[in-house]
């Protein structure tokens, strides 16, 4: 493929990390082909017009806005903590965590006021400032880049800001969450000059579609039925599907097979109810990519 220097994008990706995996699956998923990353800094995809960058999750943000690359996959959490002048164009269904204030177990702190004029431990002081001047209570705030959930303990903070997810972390160090501040989870960013040069523009489209196919695949199942005729109407209202489902009828006079789409989330309640209703011989099977 022969491509014109700027006829392709600079995609930056976490190189190691907890976004890493969910991102080059997704990749791989769309059907881009590159490299293996290791010990490397950036590949070239051999089937698309696209140069991939390892980097560390923090330098995304600046490496988006200053041009160097065109989009980004980064921490939504990551990207309101840092300034920068880049632009959220999709969301993904992975790296689901929440920021939240945490205080210890047996800390008399039971409202956000009794955390006035206290001190607080934090990664995402930008964030947490913001949180705190717009609740109205002053506070002071530590930078802490490391370990932050250890600061109480250590009585450098009476509270700490920081990314939860199972909530193991702050049991070990006797903590607890005492408010979620934000729900964070990987998105795309872009760099705003590239959204409006028409070619990286065309490129970052047909990306996207493919992302949004991939993440509507793992959201639903194919799923195939046979069922009495007279409980069409019933069995509709259930699966809404996404247009009509196929509907064909069965040798035996009275009975139809149904074929749709069901959503993962409602997979199982709906499967109990299509059976209560009298639907036999279910078959799901997964869906690889759907395009809306
Ligand atoms: O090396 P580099 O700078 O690239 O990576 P990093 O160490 O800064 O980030 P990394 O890989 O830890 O996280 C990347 C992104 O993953 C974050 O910005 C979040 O968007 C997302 N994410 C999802 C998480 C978590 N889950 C998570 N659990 N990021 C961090 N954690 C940490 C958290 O800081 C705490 O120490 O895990 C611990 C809490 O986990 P639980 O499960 O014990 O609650
Ligand atoms: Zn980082």
């Amino acid at each position: 493929m022969i491509k014109a220097k700027e006829n392709y994008i600079k995609l930056a990706i976490q190189k190691s990390g907890r976004l890493s995996e969910d991102s080059l699956h997704l990749l791989h998923s769309s059907g881009l082909e590159f490299e293996s990353y290791k010990r490397k800094l950036f590949v070239t995809c051999r089937n698309f017009p696209l140069e991939i960058l390892y980097v560390r999750d923090d330098d995304i943000p600046d490496l988006i806005s200053s041009g160097f690359a065109d989009i980004g996959i980064i921490g939504e959490n990551v990207f309101l903590e840092r300034k920068n002048d880049a632009k959220k164009i999709l969301e993904f269904n992975f790296g689901f965590c929440s920021l939240a204030i945490a205080v210890p177990k047996e800390s008399n702190i039971k409202t956000l006021d009794d955390l006035r004029g206290k001190t607080i431990a934090t990664s995402y002081v930008s964030i947490t400032k913001k949180f705190f001047a717009q609740n109205k209570i002053p506070i002071k705030i530590v930078e802490i880049t490391g370990a932050v959930e250890i600061t109480p303990a250590v009585g450098i903070a009476s509270a700490i800001v920081d990314i939860v997810s199972t909530g193991s972390t702050l049991a070990t160090n006797d903590l607890k969450v005492f408010k979620r501040i934000l729900e964070s989870k990987a998105i795309l960013i872009a760099n705003k000059k590239s959204i409006h040069n028409a070619l990286k523009r065309d490129l970052m489209e047909k990306l996207m579609m493919r992302f949004k196919g991939v993440m509507s695949a793992t959201n639903y199942k194919y799923i195939m039925m046979n069922a009495p005729e007279n409980k069409l109407e019933e069995i509709k209202k259930l699966i809404p599907g996404l247009k009509s489902p196929t509907i064909s009828p069965l040798a035996d006079k009275g009975w139809i097979s149904i074929q749709t789409v069901i959503q993962e989330e409602v997979f199982w309640q709906t499967i109990e109810k299509l059976k209560q209703i009298g639907a036999q011989g279910i078959i799901v099977l997964p869906l690889e990519k759907m395009i809306h």
